[in-house]
């Protein structure tokens, strides 16, 4: 208790003492510090190309590594844990991603597999009234939606020897084809979420 009083008694007669320190009235100005948090938009890794979708932006690259239906995904995840065999969601993806396979090196017969399968209602079905060519398949990626991605070859889907259950794209002419998964064709297109 003593020495308390003595500090302040000795701290006190510091100030009184040092008259070059002019008396500061109390700050009363309020300095408000807003931080923005700026989210960066979602992106892709260097090599994928980024597509807008909804509700996430998806990244695609093509591999041009051989394989059938049943290797193709590890073949995607070895480009990246978080890719899957991607569907087309339109147009614009499609003319962009074989653009870039032929950049990459793809023959223009060459045919890449694509994130689709026959649905179970038309496995064994040619084209008829309810298995159409926009409905005898179905996307097998979580992000690819609607049927702007079918682009069909003349003739096409056509299940042929009723073995078609996997889906090609032709990188020359961009249009797709049901093929027999267990033949090995010439890479793979892949997809995952930008993050
Ligand atoms: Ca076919």
């Amino acid at each position: 208790m003593y020495l308390s009083i003595f500090l302040v008694g000795l701290s006190s007669a510091c100030i009184r003492t040092d008259n070059s320190v002019p008396i500061v009235p109390e700050d009363t100005t309020t300095t408000t510090t807003t931080t923005t948090t700026t989210e960066a938009p979602p992106s892709c890794p260097e090599g994928w190309t980024l597509f807008d979708r909804t509700p996430t932006p998806w990244c695609m690259r093509v591999s041009l590594q051989s394989t059938n239906i049943d290797g193709a995904l590890a073949v995607c995840q070895g480009l990246n844990s978080a890719a899957v065999v991607s569907g087309f969601q339109n147009q614009n993806e499609i003319t962009t991603m074989m653009t870039a396979a032929v950049a990459q090196g793809a023959a223009a017969n060459s045919n890449l597999l694509v994130g689709a399968k026959r649905t179970e209602a038309c496995q064994d079905s040619a084209i008829t009234a309810t298995c159409t060519a926009l409905t005898s398949f179905e996307w097998t990626d979580p992000s690819t939606t609607g049927t702007d991605g079918f682009q069909w070859a003349a003739g096409q889907p056509d299940n042929f020897q009723g073995t078609s259950g996997s889906v090609v794209i032709n990188v020359g002419t961009e249009l797709l084809d049901d093929v027999n998964g267990a033949d090995t064709k010439e890479g793979v297109v892949c997809g995952m979420n930008a993050t």
